[in-house]
């Protein structure tokens, strides 16, 4: 069994020790040092669009993350080379952490106290009420889920929209285009966890953002791209919006010269909410490669029909 690795200029090094030992039987590969046309398994992150060419006669290509949107010419690869997407692999714990952090932060007005700190002023601001700072999340997969959860764990309302129905206990689920609007214009804290694709690409534009009650937060954590970056900070501008904290971005790194990097409201991370873990991700993935090869099903699939 032939398996090639590309990890987007990343240290592929450590990849490969960890297949080595998981899966013992195979031939490990980097691209391009290795032909991608006799590869059997590909695993790739931000591959180039000539290495997913190549790959039509691999059995399944994984993508070293939750979301396939660096993934080039996803409608030319066979239908039959299956594309697996990471299914947690060690994210959802440190993407509970992030989320967790930005909403309380917001939610216990650390930063008033930071400025209350600054000016000498020991002030006892009066709390606010939990039961009115529902938490909506966008996408209820496999990361939207888990956080859903641990608000439910902290006593939040938690609300979630997705695509299809859900029933996650404590959460109420509102689902498709039609339930959109009454989700939003319900929420407080809005959390990003969706797909980037043609259905959410710019999915976050000032109609959308405005629907929200004034005083909400958002915290994008998916991709950039979903969010309209003029559209937000003209709501955060015009006090519609409290404030944002983002780790994805349109474009990453984010340019020195956008206005996010020195805005008052906003607090930005690197795109390090929930990192692609080595040992999680490799012991995943070569449980599937097994099943895979003894004609099992797995679970991660991409349809590719909804880009996710
Ligand atoms: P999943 O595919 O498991 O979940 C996606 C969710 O989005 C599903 O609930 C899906 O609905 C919903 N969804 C997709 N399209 C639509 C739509 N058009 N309308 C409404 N709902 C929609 O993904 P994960 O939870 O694993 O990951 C989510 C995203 O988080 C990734 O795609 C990635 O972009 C981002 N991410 C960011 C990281 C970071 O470090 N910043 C790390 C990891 C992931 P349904 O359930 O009905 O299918
Ligand atoms: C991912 C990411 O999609 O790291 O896994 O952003």
């Amino acid at each position: 069994m032939k398996i090639l690795v590309h990890t987007a200029g990343s240290d592929s090094a450590a990849w490969i020790d960890a297949l080595n030992q998981a899966l013992p039987e195979a031939g490990i590969d980097r691209w391009p040092a290795a032909r991608a046309a006799d590869a059997d398994y590909a695993l790739l992150w931000k591959p180039p669009p000539e290495l997913v060419r190549d790959l039509a006669h691999a059995k399944a290509i994984f993508n070293l993350g939750a979301g396939v949107d660096s993934m080039p010419e996803l409608s030319a690869l066979p239908r039959d080379v299956l594309l697996v997407r990471l299914d947690d692999a060690g994210m959802a714990e440190q993407m509970i952490e992030y989320v967790l952090h930005a909403v309380i932060r917001r939610y216990r007005e650390f930063d008033a106290y930071v400025d209350q700190q600054r000016e000498g002023l020991w002030h006892q601001r009066s709390r606010l009420s939990k039961n009115e700072f529902t938490v909506g999340i966008l996408g209820a997969g496999v990361l939207g889920a888990e956080v859903a959860r641990a608000f439910v764990r902290l006593g939040f309302p938690v609300q979630v929209w997705s695509r299809t129905p859900k029933a996650i206990s404590g959460v109420t689920s509102f689902a498709g285009p039609q339930e959109l609007d009454s989700f939003l214009a319900s929420t407080r804290v809005l959390v990003c966890l969706l797909p980037l694709t043609r259905e959410t690409k710019d999915l976050l534009d000032q109609v959308r953002l405005a629907r929200l009650p004034r005083g909400a937060y958002l915290v994008n954590v998916a991709r950039g791209a979903v969010v309209v970056d003029a559209d937000l900070l003209a709501l955060i501008d015009s006090g519609h919006l409290e404030g944002a904290t983002l780790d994805v971005f349109r474009d990453e790194p984010l340019p020195k010269a956008h206005p996010f990097w020195h805005h008052p409201r906003i607090v930005l991370t690197p795109h390090v909410s929930a990192v692609t873990r080595v040992e999680a991700s490799v012991a995943q993935i070569s449980a599937k490669i097994r099943r895979l090869e003894a004609g099992l099903p797995v679970t991660g699939i991409v349809d590719r029909r909804h880009g996710y």
